[in-house]
Parts: structure tokens; C-alpha cells; sequence
């Protein structure tokens, strides 16, 4: 089982719609842990290298022009599997392909306007969190729900 971090960003339509507290409850009622959190511009350049995956498709234009429109909240989120668990949280990429309960089929009409990002492998997280935290800003601390959270065995 991998204890692990991901990169969770709530882009700009979910800041502009308020939906920042709802976005984060979902992740954290989990019990997953917050371990990094900012509000932040995303410049043409951080997109590059955030989505160099994606650098020369047809949809890359926009959606660059999209996550640099308006600020957006970047998460770093701790927990058991926290990669997958994110992802199965967020839904499908496209909401009108998201289920119900998940947040882009909850909180989201739209195909590109899909409310966040996460990480989709443990490779990318550490990649993704090393742009958009400084090694300072991740804190590590303990709450008291830990223990009711996660045991040793989630934690591998
Ligand atoms: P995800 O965000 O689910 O990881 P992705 O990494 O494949 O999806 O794509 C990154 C973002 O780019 C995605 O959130 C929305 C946009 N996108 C992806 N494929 C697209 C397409 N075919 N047309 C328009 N936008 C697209
Ligand atoms: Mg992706």
C-alpha cells in the first residue's frame, strides 16, 4: 500500500464558481491530510511544464488559456494511495462523462471547465508538487484523527 502525496489544483472555473470550500471538503473528508495549500496565478510557463504531456495537441491553446484566465487553489493532499483515490474522487476528465458523486459529475456541466486537476500517476505527483511547492511549503505534522484515519496497515 502506498502512503503518498499528490498535486490537486481546483482550477479557475471552481475559484470563480466559490466552490473552493466544497471542492477541498470532498478531498478531506476522507480523511486524507492537507499538506500544502495556496491560492496562485498559473503563468504560460508553469502550464508548460505542468501539462508538457500535452504541449502541441489541439485542445493545449485553450487550456492554457483557461488555467491562466484567473487564479486557482493548489492542494497537496496526503494519504493512503492518495493518487487513485484522488482521481476516482475527481470523476472522469469531461463532466458530462463524470458520474454523480463524483466532483466533476457533481459540481460541473462542461468538457474543458472540468473544476481540477490530480495527478495521475505517483511519478507525476512527484513531478507536479515540485512545481508548484517549494520543499518548505509541504508541511508534515500529525492531527488527531490520523489514528482514526489510517492504520499500519494503509500505510504499508
Ligand atoms: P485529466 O485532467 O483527467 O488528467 P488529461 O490529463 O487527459 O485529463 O487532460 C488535461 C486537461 O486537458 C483536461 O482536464 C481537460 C483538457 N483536455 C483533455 N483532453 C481534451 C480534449 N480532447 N479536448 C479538450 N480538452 C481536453
Ligand atoms: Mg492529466
Amino acid at each position: 500500500m502506498a502512503f503518498e502525496r499528490t498535486l490537486i489544483l481546483i482550477k479557475p472555473d471552481g475559484v470563480q464558481r466559490g466552490l473552493v470550500g466544497d471542492i477541498v471538503g470532498r478531498f478531506e473528508r476522507t480523511g486524507m491530510k492537507i499538506v500544502g495549500m495556496k491560492l496562485m496565478q498559473m503563468t504560460e510557463q508553469l502550464a508548460a511544464q505542468h501539462y508538457k504531456d500535452h504541449v502541441g495537441k489541439g485542445f493545449y491553446a485553450g487550456l492554457v488559456k483557461f488555467m491562466t484566465s484567473s487564479p486557482l487553489v493548489a492542494l497537496a493532499v496526503e494519504g493512503p494511495k492518495a493518487v487513485e483515490n484522488c482521481r476516482k474522487l475527481m470523476g472522469k476528465t469531461f463532466c458530462t462523462d463524470a458520474v454523480a458523486g463524483t466532483i466533476r459529475g457533481d459540481f460541473g456541466v462542461s468538457r474543458g471547465l472540468n473544476l481540477v486537476h490530480g495527478s495521475d500517476s505517483a511519478e507525476s505527483a512527484k513531478r507536479e508538487l515540485g512545481l508548484f511547492f517549494k520543499p518548505e511549503e509541504l508541511i508534515e505534522y500529525s492531527r488527531a484523527i490520523d489514528a482514526w484515519s489510517w492504520n499500519d496497515e494503509d500505510k504499508g
